[in-house]
Parts: C-alpha cells; structure tokens; sequence
C-alpha cells in the first residue's frame, strides 16, 4: 500500500488513517482481553477527548476501567483537574500522572485495586487465592504506554520512544506481587468524527509526520490559542492580536515574518512557520496548553 492510499480527504482537513498493523494490534488484544481484569487507558493530558480511543470502550466492554491523564507535565494543571472530574463523573477511576518523573505513578497499583474491588471481594468470599490482577495497558500510539509501564516497574522492561509505533506486539511484565500489566501497540481508530480529532492526535505525535499536513494543524492550534491562551501568541511571537479580528492565517503570516521564514520574492513560507509553530508546541516553548475542554 502507498502512503497515500493511506490518507483520505488530502487537503481538505481531515485524516483519516488506519494502517494494517493497527488492525493487527486490534486484534492481538481482542484475543487476548479474557485474560484481563482491568483495562487502564493512558491519555494525553493535553487531549483528554481526542485522545480517548472508541474502539478500545468496545474491546474493555465488561472489564473494571482506569484512565491515566499521562503527560501531565505538558498540559495546563487547572483543566486536567476538571477532566480528572469529568472521567470520574462517568465512572471511570482516573489518576493524573507524569510517567517521565514517575510523579503520581506508584499510587497506580491503589488505583487499580480500587477499580478491581467487586472481583477481589468475590474471590475472598470464595475462598479463591488471590493471583496478581492484570491489567492491559491501552491507549493511542506515543501517549506514553511502555514510559509508564517502565516508570511503574522500577526499571527499563520495554522500549520507548518519541514517535508513533515503537511498541510492536505484546508484552508482560509482572510489577509486584498485585499486578501484571500487558504492554500493546498504539491503536487509533478507523474514522475520525470530527476532523479536529485527527489534527489534535497529530499535534501530540500519535501519527507519523509525513502523512501530516502543517498548515492545517497550525490554523487549528492558531484558533484554540487565540480562545484561550491569548498571551502565548505575544509572549513567544511579539505579535498583538488587538481585538480578535485578525484571522488564523494572518495571524500565521505576522509569526513567518518575525520569524523570517521567507520564500523567493519574499514571500512568506507558511509551510516552514507551520512546522516551527507545531514543533514548540511539541517542545512545551509555548507553555502547558491543553487543546481540549468538557
Ligand atoms: N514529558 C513527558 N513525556 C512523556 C511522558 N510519558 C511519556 N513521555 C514521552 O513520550 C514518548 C512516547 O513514549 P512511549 O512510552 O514510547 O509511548 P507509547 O505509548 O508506548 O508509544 P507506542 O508504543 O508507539 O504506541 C517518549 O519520548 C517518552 O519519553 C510524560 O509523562 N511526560
Ligand atoms: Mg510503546
């Protein structure tokens, strides 16, 4: 299959990619969901909605549920407590951790038993030896699964890696006496809903760059900036935005031409401005932004 085939709708906003060895990671971890006790689904913090995979509902369906708001450090403290009261407002056990520094890790395993508790009891009433609960770890590629899972251990059992698909097949790894954690693969889903989705996964690196279209995602971050983190633009930039009128693309301009990504003829390169601008929202130079709210 040519990368292309892979990218619906080029140019109009919207990705939509599904490559095989996501539908093969899939089914990996269908096949092996009976073993499980408890899914825990890591999130970026910084795309609580967007990073929360439909698919991966249906595979947990009748399993105990934890989400993990991973990347913490990245994204803004105020808004992952609203959406730590979001998730645990529709039942979910939630827990806000930084897998980089291990802060809000080691709690995990409290969390996971808590989430476990109906099963633990009914193994003690019938007299059943407690085993370790095990849990799969699930969530979109680069969010940060196999960095918790070596946070959680103690020490380095999996590989990592700041780009999507690192983590191949599956993989176990006993952390104490209580837990057993599954490592999988990054999945997306097939079809994004609302193209925003597609174009937020990207901005955190879920999707392979090559496949990526710049200008888009920088008229999107453009917007959500100028909503709700007005200063950034001015603080790293050294453009006034005045009263909201300018538009994305001019906005876009103003940062090329400070920047002085210019084309022959002095023409600004909106291409090179995109990529500067994602890129420091990649490297936190903007600060910690949440994209997303409830
Ligand atoms: N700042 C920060 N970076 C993190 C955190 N957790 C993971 N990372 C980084 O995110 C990148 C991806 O981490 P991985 O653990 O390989 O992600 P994964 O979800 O296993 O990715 P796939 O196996 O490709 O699906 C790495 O560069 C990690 O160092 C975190 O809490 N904070
Ligand atoms: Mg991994």
């Amino acid at each position: 299959m040519s990368k292309t085939d892979n990218v619906k709708g080029y140019g109009n906003n919207s990705i939509n990619w599904y490559p095989g060895h996501m539908a093969k990671a899939k089914r990996m971890m269908q096949d092996n969901i009976k073993l499980i006790d408890v899914v825990v689904e890591i999130l970026d913090a910084r795309i609580p909605a967007s990073s929360k995979n439909p698919d991966i509902d249906e595979l947990a369906k009748g399993k105990y549920r934890v989400l993990l708001l991973n990347k913490s450090d990245m994204a803004d403290p105020e808004k992952t407590a609203v959406w730590k009261k979001y998730y645990e407002d529709k039942g979910f056990f939630v827990s806000i951790v930084n897998s980089k520094t291990g802060a809000g890790v080691k709690n995990t395993t409290e969390i996971i038993q808590k989430a476990c508790q109906e099963k633990i009891e009914k193994d003690r009433k019938k007299g059943i030896l407690a085993r370790p609960l095990r849990a799969m770890i699930a969530g979109i590629p680069n969010s940060g699964k196999s960095t918790f899972i070596n946070s959680f251990a103690g020490k380095a059992c999996v590989k990592t890696g700041n780009k999507p698909g690192v983590t191949t097949g599956k993989q176990w790894i006993r952390i104490n006496k209580d837990v057993e954690l599954l490592d999988t693969p990054g999945i997306l889903w097939p079809k994004f809903e609302d193209p925003k989705t597609g174009l937020h996964i990207a901005f955190i690196g879920s999707i392979n760059d090559d496949i990526l279209f710049p200008e888009d995602m920088a008229y999107e971050l453009i917007q959500i900036l100028i909503k709700d983190y007005p200063q950034v633009l001015n603080e790293r930039y050294g453009i006034e935005i005045g009263d909201g009128s300018v538009s994305a693309i001019e906005i876009l301009e103003m940062i090329g031409k400070k920047r002085g990504c210019l084309k022959k003829g002095a023409e600004i390169d909106l291409l090179k401005t995109s990529k500067i601008l994602i890129e420091d929202f990649r490297t936190q130079k903007l600060g910690k932004i949440t994209l997303e709210m409830p």
